[in-house]
């Protein structure tokens, strides 16, 4: 007779491999935050917003020069991610700052930049953002923007297009923006960018009886008043604008911590007159600083600015996946992780309160210092790591965790729905405006939000309760016809089906019940024949690529949680794990140039460098529990 040696599934070799990878990246203060990748209009503004505030030194220029270069694709152009198409205004931006950079017009690189360009609308054709970085330059006339008035800030919260109606980035961005537009500053380069003009005619203004037509001839009059304003007015509003942008500073220094609001409420700052050595703006400028990222190339050093930063985000999704990998729930370094997301609550009220004055605070924020804006998806994402955990302090721990599912209730839509950062974002009228042609202007209830609300509800066993039952309807109410769920913040289709379907499971929705298989059906419809999933963000713009793009570690992962809650589909499941075994690098980690986050559908996109680590390894643990 023989003894058995039980080995280890090559599964759970491959996921212990992935957690010592993870926890190999952690901070000694208890946080993860991976790199979150964006496109050069960063780097590009970076360099224009020093430029014209006089401070550009030339070794940093040099250095973001260098990545910009290192971005250019061989037919001349930028995008928005990897791989993706050409982008006009990101080519416009990234030409403009390279001509800084001291690149001459006739280098063989510029050229082809702007042969591009020149053959896609030109100068003409750009976001209203490009051409203002243009209009600060003289490149581009203020005439020929569309305005917005400081006086936007008198409007009422109940009246249409107050700036609570606007989703809570571009309340941020348009405050300070129309302090600058109010000034309208014009600090001339050495250069031009007439090189860019397609010489194109401004385009026909739509019919008087459409929103578009409408907003187009309220612009005509805007510009009509801003030559002469009430001159009383307008200070007021100047004044009440710069009062609104310094008491929401937050401790970084920052806006939100997202670079728009932050790069523009310095701008505005400056241009109302506080000095460079003023607190606020030392405090600004030194912050920015932190979202630097500097790395060493054969060509010589690079920086390049991170758009947002992710730490409480990242952390709380690499507490799910070590706990979902079978680390005890008292492990020490998930111990360091809690206490310091314990630290990370937020305690104060934000713009949140506007819609909800009645409601105390709690919750989480994405980043380290972002106490105005705490979101529902990151409290969601970090109550069901932190329930989880093994704490030497319980009471303080469920406190936390009872405020966070509090706030999150109580931020709930009116139609049942959660959105990220506030309740009841969802008047359209703002998304009409001719200065909105870039991103989403709106904070609408999303189907991976409400997902992740509705788990976390689950989680806490609050299912039955009214707020999960009402979500649990918006969710099967938002199904698309072909089964799947929408992704707002990740990419895309794979993402929403990811989430809901978990969160589904996880309130009480039978796994034999229709919108359950007919999600298992969409997602095994759209496995790639090498096993994994992956879904291309030109999904957001052409239906024909939903469900459709190369195999990535993260997308395969959401497909693989989807189906795991589900049951079923096996052969399938098996596929899945079996290529994120076959990718697996040697040191437990996975490749990922594809970026799978999404800041803005159609606009904006972000490659969240842990997404290929805490994805899989929740994954695998997952798998490797529900076959032992
Ligand atoms: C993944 C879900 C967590 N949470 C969303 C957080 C996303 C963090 O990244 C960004 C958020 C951003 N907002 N607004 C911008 C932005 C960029 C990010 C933004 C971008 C360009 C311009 C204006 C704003 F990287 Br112009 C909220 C739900």
């Amino acid at each position: 007779m023989t003894t058995q040696v039980r080995t280890r599934s090559p599964e759970a070799e491959a996921l212990d491999l992935a957690v010592e990878h993870l926890r190999g990246l952690q901070d000694k203060a208890g946080w993860w935050k991976g790199e979150l990748a964006t496109n050069v209009t960063m780097d590009a503004e970076d360099l224009l917003l020093r430029e014209f505030l006089g401070v550009r030194r030339a070794e940093e220029t040099a250095r973001a020069a260098r990545w910009i270069r290192s971005q250019q694709r061989a037919d001349g152009t930028w995008a928005t991610f990897h791989g993706g198409p050409p982008d006009l205004s990101t080519t416009v931006e990234a030409w403009v700052a390279l001509r800084l950079a001291g690149d001459a017009v006739d280098e063989p690189h510029m050229v082809r930049a702007q042969q591009w360009v020149l053959e896609h609308g030109g100068l003409e054709s750009t976001r209203v953002f490009t051409r203002i970085w243009l209009a600060l330059f003289g490149l581009w006339s203020w005439d020929e923007l569309p305005d917005m008035p400081p006086e936007l800030i008198f409007l009422p919260k109940w009246f249409p297009l107050n700036i609570y109606d606007w989703g809570c980035w571009a309340r941020q961005t348009v405050v300070p923006l129309t302090v600058v537009n109010a000034i309208r500053p014009v600090r001339p380069l050495p250069f031009g960018a007439d090189e860019l003009r397609a010489g194109l005619p401004a385009p026909e203004p739509a019919a008087p009886w459409t929103w578009k037509g409408a907003f187009q001839r309220l612009d005509k009059g805007l510009h009509a008043y801003a030559k002469r304003p009430n001159r009383d007015l307008r200070r007021r509003a100047m004044h009440r604008a710069a009062e609104w942008i310094l008491a929401r500073q937050e401790d970084d220094g920052g806006w939100g911590g997202i670079q728009p609001p932050w790069v523009y409420s310095l701008l505005a700052l400056h241009l109302l007159g506080y000095p460079a050595d003023h607190p606020a703006m030392v405090k600004g400028f030194a912050g920015l600083d932190g979202f630097l990222v500097h790395e060493s190339t054969p060509d010589g050093p690079v920086r390049r600015l991170e758009a947002c930063q992710s730490p409480v985000w990242d952390t709380g999704l690499a507490v799910i996946a070590m706990l979902d990998a079978g680390v005890p729930a008292d492990d020490p370094d998930l111990l360091r992780a809690t206490d310091w997301l314990l630290d990370e609550e937020i305690t104060v009220k934000g713009d949140w309160s506007v819609r909800r004055p009645a409601l105390e605070p709690g919750g989480w924020a994405f980043e380290f210092d972002n106490d105005y804006y705490p979101d529902t998806d990151d409290t969601a994402e970090i109550v069901l790591g932190l329930h989880r955990i093994d704490h030497d302090d319980p009471v303080r721990l469920r406190a936390a965790v009872a405020r966070g599912v509090a706030w999150t209730v109580g931020m709930q839509s009116r139609d049942g729905g959660w959105a990220a950062f506030d309740a009841d974002n969802m008047r359209t009228l703002a998304t009409k405006l001719p200065f909105c042609d870039f991103g989403a202007v709106i904070d609408p209830p999303s189907a991976d939000v409400t997902a992740h609300v509705v788990e976390m509800l689950a989680a806490v066993g609050l299912s039955h309760e009214k707020p999960a039952r009402r979500g649990i309807l918006w969710l099967l109410k938002h199904q698309e016809a072909d089964g799947s769920w929408f992704g707002r913040w990740g990419a895309n289709h794979v993402y929403g089906t990811g989430a809901v379907v978990p969160a589904l499971v996880a309130a009480g929705v039978h796994p034999g019940s229709r919108p359950i298989r007919r999600a298992v059906d969409w997602l095994v419809e759209h496995q790639n024949a090498d096993g994994g999933w992956g879904e291309d963000l030109r999904s957001y713009r052409d239906p024909a690529w939903i469900g459709r793009g190369d195999s990535t570690a993260s997308q395969t992962a959401w497909a693989l949680l989807a189906l795991l809650a589900a049951g079923g589909a096996d052969e399938a499941v098996d596929r899945g794990v079996a290529w994120l075994l076959a990718t697996q690098r040697s040191d437990g980690g996975w490749d990922e140039p594809q970026f799978t986050g999404t800041g803005f559908p159609r606009d904006f996109y972000i490659n969240y460098h842990l997404y290929r680590i805490v994805f899989p390894i929740t994954a695998l643990g997952r798998y490797v529990a529900s076959r032992s």
